[in-house]
């Protein structure tokens, strides 16, 4: 299963932030990106907590015949399409597409490191990669997407997420 992390907490050409993510979507299917499902948006507070806007949120589960590196790039074409500036590490932007699984691949250094090492910690990828994914399990550790949001160290209800639309 290849899971791909879309967010954005800046406007760009595409409009704002939810604009953005779907156009984002639409734009990996044009470039030949097969998508098998999409999950539920979200509004989410940026992590660590900060005066930046909440972002949207999303996971995408998609097919291709990339490989996990050519998949990157293209990802990363896709952002820059979309007014990607790349400054400091967690800095305010207008699209990221982060590869997050591409099946049982495990890479454990240089520029993808698989699974994406912080997606265990984070509800703002966890909620939406239930939503497509629930019965995936992490190659790692072996865990569930609902098992890893039950072992996040503080109860969901205070890290600021909240569904926004059911689709697409
Ligand atoms: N992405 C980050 C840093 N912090 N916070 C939220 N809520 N959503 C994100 O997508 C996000 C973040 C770095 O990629
Ligand atoms: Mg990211
Ligand atoms: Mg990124």
């Amino acid at each position: 299963m290849i899971l791909v992390a879309v967010g954005s907490n800046l406007p760009s050409r595409a409009g704002a932030p939810l604009a953005t993510c779907q156009a984002a979507v639409r734009e990996m299917a044009a470039r030949g990106i097969a998508i098998r499902a999409i999950s539920t948006w979200y509004e989410t507070a940026p992590v660590p907590a900060s005066d930046q806007p909440w972002y949207v949120n999303g996971v995408v589960r998609v097919e291709t015949q990339l490989s996990p590196h050519n998949l990157l790039g293209l990802l990363h074409v896709i952002e820059k399409d979309y007014e990607r500036e790349r400054g400091t590490p967690n800095a305010a932007r207008t699209l990221d597409l982060d590869l997050l699984a591409y099946g049982s691949h495990v890479l454990g250094q240089g520029p993808l490191i698989l699974p994406h090492p912080r997606l265990h910690e984070r509800a703002f990828v966890l909620l939406p990669l239930k939503d497509v994914a629930p019965d995936w399990a992490h190659a790692l550790t072996g865990q569930t997407p609902a098992e890893m949001i039950g072992a996040l160290p503080q109860g969901l209800e205070n890290q600021g997420i909240r569904a926004l639309s059911l689709n697409a």
